[in-house]
């Protein structure tokens, strides 16, 4: 791990903040702030300094209890103090620290006081106006403390889908078999398939006399119960994930899906429809006047207000609404329009499974084709193919393609496109492919123009057929590299090539708003699993959101052809 000066400062920040709250000698605390300082505003490298010289420059406010330490870091990445203080004091002092306005005299207060010592006590502590009375904070502190822990929940805490949906799908099998339940269905952002949700919003219908929310507080992977009452708890699990849970009659589940699953915004656009024609819309129903008209499906929700059923991933308020009353809503693609794959990895790089077991896998996704297409060369992390060890593979599928029945193994490579936006393999070689999958996995700081010419380059080579998850980004992870996606799509447009959507759950790349704009411009995307075992599959219903809320339809989509019609569309790249 790289250590920086910046490193250094943190670390030494963070201990005087925390001497501080444990009420240490102020000298020492001082020490450790102004060691801070003169870290942060060294001109010079202190790692490679060390490095160099083996010994630090004589600094201000260095002395050799501090020096040393600073050695420590450099050489281990870590520092015992630090360490020792994060052991006697509770561990989210520190996250309460990064709220922005609390600095260590306030964690001090608010733990010394208040005993508080999460996020979500000090939430709770907001919310019951007892911050406002300790000494030196106040109403207008404690307003901002609230709006602060809110946005920081909201920003730091989101959970990637995946994730999300290991946890819905035991909670969801676990309230379903308390007494009176009817439905558990989850709303919010999980349903409309964003890439990441902040919580989970979970609607349950139920008989009257169903203990259904007694059932949900008494589940053993909650942490806490933030609120309990008859029809809406909201809970926090031990892996921090937040549930709210709603229980309505099975007369308002329409409308109350409808408002959970919202967005906001697509929800405040539907009101303002009911509204200009005298009616009225809540999570009870549709009203004219004190008359129910409709609420028990979303379907009578929507033709209240003239529109046709809207799905979950639209409801973006980015134009739906207009669309859906024109009467020209996309008929969106689903997992079972998928016919194949076109990126896969097997055990010759550094995918788990052979040929066969990854082909028998795709058959029994119901798939005509798979395509193999291994790492090359240049990603040694991944033991990337050589021209012969792909010669070598190439001559193993078109053996075993004559062995497997029901299923295709189509022969491509996941080649590397180098930084001057050549391909990491031979032309020669490439030839014998029946697809070329490009993917940039260096150099992701390149300037936006060097980086674009860099992808163009790439995909003007004759046997370019999809460039790989364009954007490079991980989510949480590695924000995507700079490129021009516009321009590349239309590249791909003139090329004759394809873009691909990632459907790994830590990429899902393409990103929504670019699936739109590849089919504005008329390129196909390539829904592809980037598989690495045979469970991988399975990460396609993420792709297949993610092209949802681009709205691809089936014909947007490379990959719905069967392998008779994709083949022709593979060659006719130039
Ligand atoms: P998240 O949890 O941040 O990923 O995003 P959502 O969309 O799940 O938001 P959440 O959990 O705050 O609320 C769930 C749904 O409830 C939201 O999509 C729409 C509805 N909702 C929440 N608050 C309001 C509101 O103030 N007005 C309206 N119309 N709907 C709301
Ligand atoms: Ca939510
Ligand atoms: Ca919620």
């Amino acid at each position: 791990m790289p250590i920086h000066n910046a490193d250094i400062a943190a670390i030494f920040e963070e201990i005087a903040d925390l001497l501080e709250i444990q009420d240490a000698n102020p000298f020492r605390v001082r020490a450790y702030r102004n060691a801070a300082r003169a870290m942060g505003e060294l001109g010079r490298d202190v790692k490679s300094l060390l490095e160099h010289d083996g010994k630090l420059p004589k600094l201000p406010g260095i002395g050799t209890d501090l020096d040393a330490k600073i050695h420590e870091i450099v050489e281990t990445g870590k520092c015992a103090l630090l360490e020792r203080l994060h052991k006697e004091l509770p561990p989210a002092i520190t996250e309460l620290l990064k709220i922005p306005g609390l600095g260590p005299k306030r964690v001090k207060a608010l733990y010394h006081d208040l005993d508080v010592q999460t996020l979500e006590q000090l939430l709770r502590a907001a919310r019951d106006g007892r911050i406002r009375a300790l000494h030196g904070f106040g109403e207008k502190t404690e307003r901002n403390i609230l709006d602060a822990i809110e946005s920081h929940i909201n920003q730091a805490r989101r959970f990637k889908l995946v994730v999300a949906a290991q946890y819905a799908d035991t909670l969801i099998t676990y309230l379903g078999k308390a007494s009176g339940v009817k439905r558990v269905v989850v709303a919010g952002s999980f349903r409309r398939m964003r890439e990441t949700v902040g919580d989970l919003d979970i609607l349950v219908t139920a008989d009257a006399d169903s203990k259904v929310m007694d059932h949900f507080t008494a589940y053993d992977e909650i942490a806490e119960i933030l609120s309990h009452g008859p029809t809406r708890s909201s809970v926090v699990l031990k892996s921090g994930l937040q549930v709210d849970v709603r229980v309505v009659n099975e007369e308002s589940y329409g409308s109350a899906l409808h408002y959970f699953t919202g967005s906001k915004s697509h929800n405040i656009a539907v009101r303002k429809l009911a509204l200009a024609r005298g009616l009225k819309i809540n999570e009870y129903g549709v009203f004219k006047g004190q008359t129910r008209i409709a609420g028990e499906t979303e379907e009578s929700v929507y033709h209240t207000v003239g529109l046709p059923y809207i799905p979950p991933e639209l409801r973006e308020d980015r134009g739906e609404l207009e669309i859906a009353r024109a009467g020209h809503l996309p008929h969106l693609i689903e997992l079972a329009d998928l016919k194949g794959d076109l990126h896969a990895h097997t055990k010759a790089t550094d995918g788990r499974n052979t040929l066969k077991e990854m082909a028998l896998a795709a058959k029994a996704m119901g798939f005509e084709y798979l395509a193999i297409t291994e790492h090359s060369r240049h990603l040694t992390v991944a033991h990337g193919l050589d021209p012969q060890r792909l010669v070598k593979q190439i001559d193993e599928i078109d053996r075993l393609n004559e062995e497997l029945q029901g299923v295709t193994l189509l022969k491509g490579i996941e080649v590397d496109i180098l930084e001057d936006g050549s391909l990491d393999l031979p032309d020669s070689v490439l030839a014998r492919l029946d697809l070329v999958v490009g993917a940039v996995h260096s150099q992701f700081a390149l300037s936006r123009t060097k980086q674009t010419e860099r992808i163009l380059r790439a995909m003007a080579h004759p046997y370019f057929t999809i460039l790989a998850h364009p954007t490079g980004r991980l989510i949480d992870q590695r924000e995507p590299y700079d490129v021009d996606m516009l321009r590349i799509i239309r590249e791909a447009k003139k090329r004759g090539c394809y873009l691909e959507l990632n459907a790994h759950p830590e990429r899902l790349d393409l990103l929504d708003t670019q699936c739109q704009m590849a089919k504005e411009e008329g390129v196909l995307v390539s829904i592809n699993s980037d598989a690495h075992n045979t469970l991988d599959f399975s990460n396609l219903r993420f792709g297949i959101g993610q092209a949802r809320r681009g709205w691809l339809e089936k014909q947007d989509v490379l990959n719905t052809r069967t392998l008779k019609a994709l083949l022709p569309l593979l060659k006719a790249t130039m």
